[in-house]
């Protein structure tokens, strides 16, 4: 949607609505001529939601009939059809219910979030920056580890002898990038110089970093895939416990439900009765659907009913949960060959996503996680999770190396809007504190 340049020339075009004020009621009228002045001032701002939140926001301090209005005023602007808002609304009011929150600070991040994912905003330029902070505040503990060292490594003047590339290698160590992508990285750096013609020669701080930056960024770059085209689109999710499982499958859902897509989650995970009772109330959280045949249940089972319904009832989306261990001594990968089995029988195709979630925190280890679900598993995604206060973030980089399997997501903290689609360049970026 072309929502920037409607929204300006929608404000461009008209101009402010007609008040009916009574005279003499001072702070009522200065209210109004503030609500009447809202489509100008959006209109001279920068074109970035940012920016017009900070003007419809402006005097929100909470949940409030003022909050309301302000937001019905930008689906108006926007000339989006009355239930789009409504939608939106009624949504995000239910939200804030279940979540306990009424002050703007708690949720205007989250308000951001939607209003990108509704309007189709997350490519633009304002996400991206969002991103970026979010990014470097995450990696902090990461880049404090690299940063410094590479400070030191970078400073103009320092000769690019063997012990200049040994010291490289073991900052990208102390990252938690791994052996094998240290040494590789290295390699690669000392070859482009060499290639520029320029082996002995320092380029200095900014060019190196530069060079370093880019290399690290072409570590992410992995082919396209053909976009789900057989819906309903089926994920299943796999990893170690603890990892993120349960959560990330929240977040997921939660953006596709921004996206208005009819979605479905199912409790795989019979392992716990807790795990299927915390996937419900996440579930009823983010507003998706929810099919479970609780505690023992066999997993396969809950997988072939939830992709029967989700064929049946014409689902969008379906996310099937799964434990990091089994009751029974049946071997784990075993238990997920079958669940892709049944699902794949009734829905040819599917799970078209089998992500392996991956808690950062555990580092080199997750190397060893990847290795193992990559054999058995099928898995065809990666999501990173916990990134925010690792000092082990460095490991996306040995993961991408070692394996051809795209990085989709990060975790980057424990609310909804803290999965982010993952951007090699920015990462990159955000790893040598370069945004
Ligand atoms: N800080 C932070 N915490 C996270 C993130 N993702 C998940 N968590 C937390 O990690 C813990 C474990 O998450 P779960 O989603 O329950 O993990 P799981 O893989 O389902 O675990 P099992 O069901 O035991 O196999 C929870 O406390 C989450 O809130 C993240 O990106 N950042
Ligand atoms: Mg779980």
């Amino acid at each position: 949607m072309g929502f920037f340049s409607s929204f300006k020339n929608l404000f461009g075009g008209r101009d402010s609505p007609a008040l009916d004020v009574k005279p003499g009621e001072a702070a009522e009228q200065a209210l109004d001529n503030r609500e009447a002045a809202l489509p100008a001032a959006l209109r001279e701002a920068p074109p970035k939601l940012s920016a017009w939140l900070d003007i419809l926001l402006a005097g929100v301090e909470g949940v409030s009939p003022l909050l309301w209005q302000r937001l019905a005023l930008l689906f108006t602007a926007l000339e989006a059809p009355p239930d789009e808002a409504e939608n939106f609304i009624g949504g995000f009011k239910r939200w804030l219910e279940n979540m306990g929150y009424s002050s703007l600070g708690d949720f205007r991040s989250e308000l951001q979030y939607r209003l990108a994912l509704a309007l189709d905003l997350e490519d633009e330029e304002d996400e991206r920056s969002r991103l970026l902070i979010k990014l470097g505040e995450g990696l902090a503990k990461t880049r404090a580890n690299f940063g410094q060292g590479l400070n030191a490594l970078f400073r103009p003047g320092r000769a690019l002898d063997q012990s200049f590339w040994d010291e490289l290698e073991e900052t990208l160590l102390l990252g938690d990038v791994g052996f094998e992508a240290a040494t590789e990285l290295t390699r690669r750096l000392r070859q482009k110089l060499a290639q520029s013609g320029g082996a002995g020669k320092n380029p200095g701080g900014a060019g190196l970093r530069e060079l370093l930056r880019r290399e690290l960024a072409r570590v992410f770059q992995t082919p396209r895939r053909i976009g789900v085209i057989d819906p309903p689109e089926i994920l299943l999710m796999v990893g170690v416990n603890g990892s993120g499982k349960t959560t990330t499958i929240a977040k997921l859902a939660h953006r596709a439900i921004a996206r208005g897509k009819k979605t479905l989650i199912a409790a795989g995970d019979t392992f716990r009765a807790a795990a299927v009772e915390q996937l419900e109330i996440w579930a009823k959280r983010v507003g998706a659907d929810f099919h479970a045949k609780g505690q023992n249940a066999d997993p396969a089972a809950v997988a072939y009913e939830a992709t029967e319904k989700a064929l049946k009832e014409s689902y969008d989306f379906l996310l099937i949960d799964t434990a990091g261990r089994l009751q029974t001594k049946t071997n784990l990968m075993e238990e997920l060959e079958k669940i892709h089995r049944v699902i794949n029988r009734l829905h040819p195709g599917a799970p078209q996503r089998c992500i392996l979630v991956l808690d950062a925190n555990t580092g080199q280890n997750a190397l060893s996680q990847a290795a193992l679900f990559k054999d058995s598993g099928k898995v065809n995604e990666i999501i990173l999770t916990k990134l925010d206060g690792t000092a082990k973030g460095g490991v996306a980089l040995a993961i991408a190396m070692r394996y051809a399997l795209p990085i989709t997501f990060i975790g980057l903290g424990e609310k909804m809007d803290d999965l982010r689609p993952f951007d090699g360049e920015a990462f990159a970026s955000a790893l040598l504190g370069m945004d």
